[in-house]
């Protein structure tokens, strides 16, 4: 019992050093200043998440989080959650038609650039 609560101690002690804080880029789409508003206010709502910028024109948020506090992924998760593609997580449908109509970025291109066309494809039928 004595060692297995060593044990336990040594982990605590050691995640707690290892707080680490990085920063990442990821891709989020978007279209306006309420776009950047509300992807930032997000972002922040996390515990972990220290800065945020969202890019308008690069289409991209920049993350400065501590990797011990909070997974990107969640973040990631809870933009596309309101209507924002992040990343590898697309936005709902749903989501995206509760958008207001500056925010289409769907249907209103133009801080896109239009070289990498992966939404482009043709249906046969
Ligand atoms: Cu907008």
């Amino acid at each position: 019992m004595k060692k297995i609560l060593l044990i336990a101690a040594t982990l605590l002690l050691t995640v707690a050093a290892n707080a680490k804080v990085v920063e990442k880029t990821y891709t989020v789409r978007g279209h306006c200043g309420m776009c950047k508003n509300r992807i930032e206010t997000v972002a922040k709502g996390f515990e972990g998440v220290q800065e945020v910028a969202y890019d308008l024109k690069a289409q991209s948020l920049k993350l400065t989080y501590d990797t011990k506090q909070v997974k990107p992924k969640t973040v990631l998760k809870a933009i596309a959650a309101i209507g924002y593609d992040a990343d590898r997580f697309k936005a709902p449908q749903e989501a995206y038609d509760r958008l207001e109509g500056c925010c289409k970025y769907r249907e209103i291109e133009g801080v896109n650039d239009h070289a990498h066309g992966e939404d482009h494809h043709h249906h046969a039928e």
